[in-house]
């Protein structure tokens, strides 16, 4: 295996590398660099290799269907490019993962030019969890001038809200930090929430941060604006075929480093929120119903349900 696969790996296990954008870019340059760098002789060694790479990488962290997508893009291109040398299929790596990449940061941008509009003179925006996504769509309502408040929940156990809330006070925005229980005091409080997401399914329910789901209930009881700002490529094609999303469980030492033994402790990372606690989902082609998820990715990205 590649170092640079391997390096990539650890990091994300780790959180080194976290949220779902940030985790599938490093995937992807790290299969560049290693398909730029193989030794392969021949095109059916080259795609075991990139096989090879894309298990590891998927055992990374099982909720990340954005990173899936994009591993499988790019072994789509090598499958079915009509090279059979090395230093030509190594180019078309480097094309499409290129490609890929520009196409993830003009989504970015666009969901930014679409979800800054919502964010309104003089209100207030609480968000959950650390989503580059979200940071960036606020920044952007900030460059416009836009005066607003931003409420960050901690977002235990290992405070990713920490992360958003240096991030908005940076960009100059009033920023008010919360324990996650918190949420349902400070809901009505607050004009919209908008969270990120790390997994899409087909019938339009979001996986993302765990709390999320509480963060969304406690908003529609208040009767607060609840949107999720995500790329579409966040969809995950195997839902379709009635596959559930795997809620990935991580170590119980992140809860409680020295607790007692015999202890049951419980440590899920994500948890899904039902579509319809969900204003919108705000993605590259504007805002959307969770509804219409399935029939966009098909006229959109046709290519993700054929390269399961
Ligand atoms: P962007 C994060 O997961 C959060 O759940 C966040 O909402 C989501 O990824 C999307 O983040 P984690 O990696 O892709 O912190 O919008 O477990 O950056």
């Amino acid at each position: 295996m590649h170092e640079s696969v391997l390096n990539a790996t650890e990091r994300i296990k780790r959180l080194e590398i976290r949220g779902a954008r940030n985790v599938a870019i490093a995937a992807i340059k790290a299969v560049e660099k290693a398909s730029r760098e193989s030794k392969a002789k021949r095109k059916e060694a080259f795609l075991k290799e990139l096989s090879e790479s894309k298990s590891v990488l998927f055992a990374s962290r099982e909720t990340e269907p954005l990173m899936r997508n994009a591993v499988r893009y790019v072994i789509n291109a090598v499958e079915s490019s009509d090279e059979e040398a090395i230093s030509e299929l190594v180019t078309v790596v480097s094309q499409v993962s290129s490609q890929f990449l520009e196409r993830l940061e003009m989504s970015k941008e666009k969901i930014a030019a679409v979800g800054s509009k919502r964010v309104s003179n003089g209100s207030k925006v609480l968000t959950h969890c650390h989503s580059s996504t979200v940071t960036n769509m606020l920044r952007k309502a900030k460059d416009e001038g836009k005066s607003f408040e931003v409420v960050c929940t901690e977002s235990r156990p290992v405070f990713q809200g920490r992360i958003t809330a240096k991030e908005m006070l940076d960009a100059g925005i009033e920023t008010t930090l919360i324990v996650d229980s918190a949420v349902r005091y400070f809901v009505n409080d607050v004009d919209l929430v908008v969270v990120g997401a790390d997994a899409i399914t087909s019938e339009g329910n979001v996986i993302n941060k765990i709390g999320t789901s509480m963060v969304a209930l406690a908003a529609k009881e208040a009767r607060t604006p609840f949107y999720v700002a995500a790329e579409l490529l966040k969809f995950d094609p195997l839902t379709i075929h009635g596959d559930y999303e795997t809620i990935e469980e991580r170590s119980p030492q992140e809860i409680w480093e020295d607790a007692p033994s015999g202890l049951n402790i419980r440590n899920p990372a994500f948890d899904v929120t039902r579509r319809e606690f969900i204003h919108g989902i705000i993605c590259e082609e504007g805002i959307i119903s969770p509804h219409a998820i399935s029939e966009l990715i098909h006229r959109k990205y046709p290519w993700v349900f054929d390269v399961i």
